[in-house]
């Protein structure tokens, strides 16, 4: 599998370009490298940084997933809630990401913890539109991780190049048009419902298959609605709806949505089945805040399985992982 996505990958551009001409748009196909190609072509490039979407040595595309690094201005997010709420704090974090290779820091106004109340868009909006801003200025590529077509729009309007959908445009559904007219990339999220309902809708038969299914409905809608091909990105929500059991599989079974044909976002970071599997032999789960270790190893996978980007807390070791992956797959 990766012998051959490395082989496409080294395969000349004109070849690439020419698979991605022969495709249809919306019709998802066999030339995921064209359409992953096309989509970091879109990104900004910062002066004086290797990496297309703004950051660090790692680019994007083919052999080259981002990393996404997390960053949330909410009092209640699981795992770094309340530590970023003032604008200094948040800023030195999304820098610090920067600086040790994130492409892009996504900056969260609302916490999607399962159980959390929902808060209004205007406290959304002042969370993250003043740290947006900032590191436009400067040069932090940022993503607004947000289900509300009004905070995306002010996240837009700050600086902000990509939307993060955690409800694949469910939610709100003046996102599209949104998301349409910025022409911006758009992390469609699997969701099935807010964090207050996410634990009961975990009823899946073929959870895989269910996820693919879902998130290619939620791609159709996306075209329907005029966003572009090139610009959407799937992700499996993983605890979003999932038990422990769903993550698994999923997590086992990423190449079933790599095959949609979409660049495919992953974010297990510091998540609860990982705590779960590392708890204590009284059952006590592992702590947050001492997850990274097993989200590498995550990460790792992932990135064999063909993702485009992995979504962490941890972007130094992250990128070292990937660095000592791509080390690994050259001398194949
Ligand atoms: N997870 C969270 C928030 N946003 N966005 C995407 N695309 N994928 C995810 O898995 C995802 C997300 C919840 O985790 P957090 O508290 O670490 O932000």
């Amino acid at each position: 599998m990766l012998r051959g996505r490395t082989r496409a990958w080294r395969r000349s551009r004109p070849a690439r370009t020419q698979a991605w001409r022969r495709s249809r748009p919306g019709r998802p196909g066999a030339i995921r490298v064209a359409r992953v190609h096309s989509l970091r072509d879109g990104m900004p490039t910062e002066p004086g940084r290797g990496g297309p979407v703004g950051g660090g040595p790692l680019g994007g595309g083919p052999g080259r997933p981002i990393v996404m690094g997390v960053l949330n201005v909410t009092p209640d997010s699981f795992s770094d809630g309340g530590r970023y709420l003032r604008l200094d704090d948040a800023l030195a974090h999304a820098r610090t990401m920067y600086a040790q290779g994130a492409a892009i820091v996504d900056v969260g106004g609302e916490s999607t913890r399962p159980g959390a109340e929902r808060i209004d868009a205007d406290v959304e909006i002042a969370r993250v539109v003043p740290v947006i801003s900032q590191l436009r200025t400067d040069g932090v590529a940022t993503s607004i991780d947000t289900t509300r077509a009004t905070v995306a729009r002010a996240a837009l309007d700050a600086g902000a190049s990509l939307v993060n959908d955690v409800s694949g445009g469910l939610a709100d559904s003046d996102m599209a048009s949104v998301v349409a007219d910025a022409g911006v990339p758009w992390v469609l999220m699997h969701w099935r419902g807010h964090s207050r309902d996410m634990v009961r809708l975990a009823t899946y038969q073929d959870v895989v298959a269910e996820v693919r299914a879902e998130l290619a409905a939620r791609v159709d809608a996306a075209l329907r609605a005029g966003v572009a091909a090139d610009r959407i990105v799937v992700d499996p929500g993983i605890g979003f709806a999932k038990t422990p059991e769903h993550n698994w599989l999923l997590s086992a079974h990423l190449d079933a949505l790599v095959g949609l044909g979409y660049p495919v976002l992953f974010g297990a970071s510091r998540k609860s089945y990982l705590g779960s599997l590392l708890a204590d032999s009284d059952g006590t789960p592992r702590p947050v805040d001492d997850r990274d270790d097993a989200t590498l190893a995550t990460t790792v996978l992932a990135v064999v399985a063909g993702v485009w980007g992995v979504r962490v807390h941890d972007v130094r070791g992250t990128v070292d992982a990937i660095r000592v992956w791509q080390a690994t797959a050259a001398h194949r």
